[in-house]
């Protein structure tokens, strides 16, 4: 895709010109864009939309809409991804991977483009949904063959909840039966010490190439 159409993209959604951003996105998949470039102008928006909420020019009604547009936006290129997506990276990996928004986070759209591509990887995701507490986790690890455990969050408190899910499974017994990756916002090696992951990904596609790892390791 052209710079300037790249550029564009981001504008508009940026400024919340939901339309032209909706049309403008039609008009890149038709031209035939790699829909992973497409997510990627998404995620660069979004952090000029969370800027423009931190200096006071945006609010909750912006945050809303955004999270609407980019919902919208990975709609339409998820099946060019389906369709993209290897036949061999298709075929059943064997693991399960157990995915939520942690406890007190309601953002879920970074989640719900990790699950998607895990999925058409060839991994069977289990989703918790958002806000999901500790003892939930739990639950699922124990009544599902669990390999790897995915812990969404956005928020700076997510951080928190990260590590008391990290640690409420090890006091269940279950962290040598599980791995546990974190992703969402502003993870960093840091932030995985302090929660006691495993490991942290920047991207979807991170997180399918950790589970293959992983996975790989297992088999
Ligand atoms: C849309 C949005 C919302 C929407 C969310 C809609 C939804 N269904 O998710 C709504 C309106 C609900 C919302 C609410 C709030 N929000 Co908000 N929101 C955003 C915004 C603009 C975009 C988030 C987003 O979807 N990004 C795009 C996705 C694709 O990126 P992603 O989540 O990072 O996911 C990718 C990777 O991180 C990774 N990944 C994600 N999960 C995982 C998991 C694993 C295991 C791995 C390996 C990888 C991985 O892969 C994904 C795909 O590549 C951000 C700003 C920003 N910079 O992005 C603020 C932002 C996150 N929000 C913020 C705030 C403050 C709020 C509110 C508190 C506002 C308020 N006063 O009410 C509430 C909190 C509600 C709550 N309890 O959660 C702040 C957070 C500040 C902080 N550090 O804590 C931000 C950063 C804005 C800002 N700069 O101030 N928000």
């Amino acid at each position: 895709m052209s710079n300037e159409k790249h550029d564009k993209l981001i504008n508009l959604i940026a400024d919340m010109e939901e339309d032209e951003a909706l049309e403008l996105t039609q008009e890149l998949i038709d031209e035939g864009a790699d829909p992973t470039d497409i997510l990627e102008i998404c995620r660069a928006a979004m952090d000029i939309v969370g800027q423009r909420f931190e200096d006071n020019e945006y609010f909750v009604p912006e945050l809303i809409l955004a999270g609407e547009m980019l919902d919208q936006m990975s709609e339409m290129v998820k099946p060019l991804i389906s369709d993209t997506t290897d036949e061999e990276d298709k075929e059943d990996t064997g693991g399960t991977v157990l995915i939520g928004t942690v406890h007190g986070d309601l953002h879920d759209i970074g989640k719900n483009i990790v699950t998607f591509m895990l999925d058409v990887n060839g991994f069977k995701v289990i989703d918790l949904g958002v806000d999901v507490s500790p003892q939930a986790f739990i639950d699922a690890i124990k009544e599902n063959s669990i390999t790897v455990v995915g812990l969404s969050g956005f928020l700076t408190l997510a951080f928190d909840s990260m590590k008391e899910t990290v640690e409420a499974i090890t006091e269940a017994g279950l962290r040598d039966d599980v791995k546990i990756m974190i992703g969402g916002g502003q993870v960093d090696e840091q932030i995985r010490g302090y929660t006691g992951a495993d490991s942290f990904g920047l991207n979807a596609m991170s997180a399918v190439n950790q589970c293959k790892e992983w996975l790989g390791e297992a088999a």
